[in-house]
């Protein structure tokens, strides 16, 4: 078996902070979505006509399907999906490529990534519905409808661009499809609801016969920096370029040069798919953590709020030692949470003030008692005398 040819490395994440060009027309999400939150749940495949999308989406499941991961699998939900998938991927063995796709194909997945399940909508449509909805910015046509709807549910996307197309198409409606048509997908997602963060693979279809093209232009970076820094100034964060070949040539096939040849490996077809699924996973790690500090920090705010109300009825000692049994109560990582070790204080402070206003009552007390004794006795004396006095 043949080596793969070796393939630039792939761009590392873009941190520039220029923000995204007020540029694109479409900025109304799709029918029903106006007025509903949106639920970000798929990840979408989008690409040009010609781009690579079937072979790519064909390949991509043949590869998850008959040589599951432990990490990652796929799974079509419905059989006729898998069926034809897998179909696409039997004809290419026997060196045909697929033909153009002509209906709208949404071909819907399960993704099982270590232990999350995530659902994957592979759009596989002609081209031209693309150029429809997002360089001609018609929007309101079924097809072009059905295509938005998703792009706007889209919680992961791969954008299949074919660099020869980039670079040398002269015809400027087709390289408008690329460059114009990509970053309005992009920009149609970032200015959108949750789509902020939204990771985005770019990848480069056909780079088995690109690879010299894309090295002669200067390597991935400065090619991506060239040819797609519409797309990658929209972005902003949270994109990846990856030069991918789906499904690499034959050379020497009876069938002819140009035939597909499945036996070589594929160069990363589940990588763009790993990354986002690695990101979105971070993430739902992220908000977890942070759901969890949540509601640690209620509970602390919920004790020091009881112990709080104890206090205020009086610092006497048995109301103290109720206030600190409901914060001895909380678990032994909050117990040196800052606000509790203030409060602590504070229960201390008052209790301090509680016996000094103690003894102070007391000896006011004593005080008031001494002057009335200094009052009242020696008016009893006196009486005690004229009494006395009289008597004799
Ligand atoms: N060498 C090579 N050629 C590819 C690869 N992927 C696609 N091709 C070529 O590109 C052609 C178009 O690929 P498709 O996957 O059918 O493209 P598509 O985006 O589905 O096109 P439409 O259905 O017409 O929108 C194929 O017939 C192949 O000749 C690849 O990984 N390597
Ligand atoms: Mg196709």
């Amino acid at each position: 078996m043949a080596t793969p040819p070796p393939l630039p490395p792939s761009l590392p994440p873009s941190t520039t902070s220029e923000s995204p060009a007020d540029f694109f027309a479409s900025t109304s999400p799709a029918s029903a979505s106006i007025s509903e939150p949106f639920i970000r749940d798929r990840i979408v495949v989008l690409g040009r006509t010609q781009a690579g999308k079937t072979v790519f989406i064909a390949r991509l499941y043949h590869e998850l399907w008959s040589k599951p991961q432990s990490w990652l699998s796929m799974r079509a939900l419905s059989g006729p999906a898998h069926t034809s998938l897998m179909t696409m991927c039997a004809e290419m063995a026997n060196g045909r490529w697929p033909s153009a796709t002509l209906g709208q194909r949404y071909v819907d997945c399960e993704l099982k990534f270590n232990t999350t399940v995530h659902r994957m909508t592979i759009l596989d449509y002609p081209g031209e519905v693309f150029t429809k909805a997002f360089v001609r910015g018609e929007s309101d046509t079924d097809d072009t409808t059905t295509l938005l709807e998703h792009v706007d549910h889209a919680k992961g996307v791969i954008l299949l661009i074919d660099p020869k197309n980039a670079v040398d198409s002269r015809d400027p409606t087709k390289r408008a499809d690329d460059d114009y048509g990509m970053a309005a997908v992009v920009d149609r997602i970032r200015k959108f609801p949750g789509g902020e963060n939204v990771p985005i693979a770019i990848v480069m279809t056909k780079c088995d016969l690109h690879e010299s093209m894309i090295i002669q232009l200067g390597g991935l970076k400065v090619f991506a920096e060239e040819y797609l820094h519409w797309i990658i100034r929209t972005a902003v964060s949270s994109y990846k370029v990856f030069p991918c070949a789906a499904v690499r040539l034959n050379r020497t096939s009876r069938s002819g040069t140009g035939a597909p040849d499945l036996v070589k490996p594929p160069v990363n077809v589940i990588e763009p798919l790993k990354w986002i699924l690695e990101k979105l996973e971070s993430r739902i790690v992220k908000s977890q953590i942070a759901a969890e500090r949540e509601a640690q920090d209620q509970m602390v705010t919920l004790a020091i709020t009881q112990a709080r109300a104890i206090i205020a009825q009086g610092a006497t000692n048995a109301n103290c030692v109720r206030a600190r049994k409901i914060l001895s109560a909380l678990p032994n990582e909050h117990q040196g949470d800052r606000r509790v070790r203030a409060f602590r204080a504070e229960i201390d402070a008052a209790v301090t003030d509680h016996e000094v206003n103690a003894v102070k009552r007391q000896t006011a007390n004593w005080l008031w008692f001494g002057l009335a004794m200094a009052i009242v006795l020696p008016g009893i004396a006196l009486i005690l005398y004229a009494v006395f006095k009289q008597g004799k």
